[in-house]
């Protein structure tokens, strides 16, 4: 019934082997899809060394360069995607970033250009690549990007990336409302903490993973297979009423009150 064959995937935002993206492209590749990865560019090469030779054994008919905050790159990018596939189905947005000096201390104190920063590669990336994307969605289509509790609720030290996620949630909404006529859906997963490149830069992780084995219904965190079966569900026939959603993977804690 979960079948992916034919399906044309862009996958953004694998930067190592712990990677929420890799957990995807690891469960659409078992599914059948056809691959597309694209990386972070770094002056040395250095991502795209690492990331190509972890994706090969997922054979992706696309590998190239996508830094978010560059248009010329996004444009080339979606030519050349257009070029070699014709068409895309799937699209994950799986990428964020906030200055580290964001990430703790008061909120108060965050500078217009590390709020501006982390909402235009945090959030206003996904409006930008939908864009990109919509003209090769010919035959309908499935969008899905990250998001955290953390846009929702206060979450210590998560601070303007928070208020980043709050506005990708509402991007998704306006997305899903435009896209719907065309048979695009959109819809976003919202993860528990998982232990992660960027997630192990910030000070206290273990004691919220912690926390959340303790507290969550199912008494542990998720693993980033389990984001990526979601992730799945969401771009197969499967989910095909679904649009505009927010579907928590989080082994439950968001219903937590106490
Ligand atoms: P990660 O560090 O593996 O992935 C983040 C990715 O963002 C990296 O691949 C990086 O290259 C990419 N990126 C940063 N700036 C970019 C730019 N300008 N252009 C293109 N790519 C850029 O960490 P992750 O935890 O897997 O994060 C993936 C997504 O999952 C993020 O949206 C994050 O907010 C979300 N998320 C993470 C957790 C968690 O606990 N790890 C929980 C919920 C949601
Ligand atoms: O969305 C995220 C990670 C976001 C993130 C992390 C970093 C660290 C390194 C964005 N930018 C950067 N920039 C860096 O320089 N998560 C959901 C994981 C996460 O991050 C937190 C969390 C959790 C959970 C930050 C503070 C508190 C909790």
């Amino acid at each position: 019934m979960l079948n992916l064959t034919g399906k044309n995937a862009i996958v953004t935002g694998i930067a190592n082997n712990r990677s929420i993206a890799w957990g995807i492209a690891q469960q659409l590749h078992q599914a059948g899809a056809n691959l597309g990865i694209t990386f972070l560019p770094d002056d040395k090469g250095r991502y795209e060394r690492k990331v190509a030779e972890l994706v090969e054994s997922l054979q992706p008919s696309i590998f190239l360069p996508c830094d978010v905050q560059n248009d010329e790159q996004i444009d080339a990018t979606f030519a050349a995607i257009g070029e070699k596939w014709g068409k895309v189905d799937i699209l994950i947005h799986c990428l964020a970033f906030a200055n580290k000096d964001d990430l703790s201390g008061d909120f108060s104190n965050t500078s217009r250009q590390g709020f501006i920063t982390a909402l235009e590669v945090s959030t206003y990336s996904l409006t930008r690549l939908a864009a990109a994307a919509k003209p090769l969605m010919t035959e309908g289509g499935s969008i899905v990007t990250l998001t955290y509790l953390g846009g929702v609720k206060v979450i210590p030290n998560y601070n303007v990336m928070g208020v980043a996620k709050a506005a990708l949630e509402m991007s998704v909404r306006y997305l899903a409302g435009e896209l719907g006529p065309q048979n695009i859906r959109v819809n976003a997963i919202s993860a528990g903490p998982i232990r992660t490149l960027a997630s192990s830069a910030v000070g206290g992780i273990l004691d919220m993973i912690h926390h959340v084995e303790q507290v969550a219904p199912l008494r542990r965190t998720v693993t980033q297979l389990e984001v990526g079966n979601a992730a799945t569900f969401l771009c197969s026939d499967l989910a095909s009423g679904i649009t505009g959603q927010i579907l928590y993977v989080d082994a439950g804690y968001e219903i937590m009150g106490m």
